[in-house]
């Protein structure tokens, strides 16, 4: 993630004026998807597009005093129906992830850093089986199950209070920003379409361009 990369590779950032003003936002929590057209409000813009069913991360890091984020209880991926839930997780560093199994058939749980495909994470559940696994290093993850290989999630790790995943197509929105400067960091499986730069949020609306 070197700012020179992104000079020579600079991330696509266009406008999107319709994205709903709905829930979600919440600091390293999932963003909800648009549900009306109403004005856009909050930090929001457009990434690049997922790449190999992995969607963009959209970070923001305070360059002045740190943020202090509430307690949350430890986030759980669960594995039903032939699929893991959710598909895509977003974890605080040095968070642990519960990983479960709830139906009656075998699975796997392969966890893998996708920077450099070494494997963090190998364990066989079996029905009603789980197991624990703390994330210390920021980055992306595949995880698979070497049972169902139409089985497929996505964990990213960050240390930013403000994160994201993107939708699909890029567009992203996270609410609530406080005004200040920020470091914008985009994440991608891509190495050639991550970037990071200096930026001020101003107001209860911030939308990111060029
Ligand atoms: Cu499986």
């Amino acid at each position: 993630m070197t700012s020179s990369r992104a000079r020579t590779a600079p991330p696509l950032f266009v406008a999107v004026a319709f994205l709903a003003a709905c829930g979600g936002g919440e600091p390293a929590q999932d963003a909800s998807p648009p549900e009306s057209a109403a004005p856009a409000q909050g930090f929001f813009g457009t990434a690049p597009a997922a790449v190999a069913a992995a969607p963009s991360i959209v970070m923001l890091r305070p360059t002045g005093a740190a943020v202090t984020l509430p307690p949350r209880e430890s986030p759980r991926m669960d594995q039903l129906g032939l699929a893991f839930t959710p598909g895509t997780l977003l974890v605080r560093v040095g968070e642990t992830v519960h990983f479960t199994n709830s139906e009656t058939i075998a699975h796997n749980v392969n966890v893998m850093f996708s920077d450099n495909d070494s494997t963090v994470l190998d364990y066989d559940t079996d029905p009603a089986g789980a197991t624990d696994h703390a994330f210390d290093r920021e980055g992306g993850y595949e995880v698979t199950c070497a049972l169902h290989p139409g089985m497929r999630a996505f964990i990213y790790v960050t240390s930013a209070p403000y994160a994201t995943f993107a939708q699909n197509n890029g567009a992203f929105r996270i609410g609530d920003v406080p005004p200040g400067s920020y470091t914008l960091s985009i994440w991608s499986v891509d190495p050639a379409q991550r970037s990071e730069r200096a930026l001020e949020v101003t107001g209860p609306s911030t939308e990111v361009t060029p």
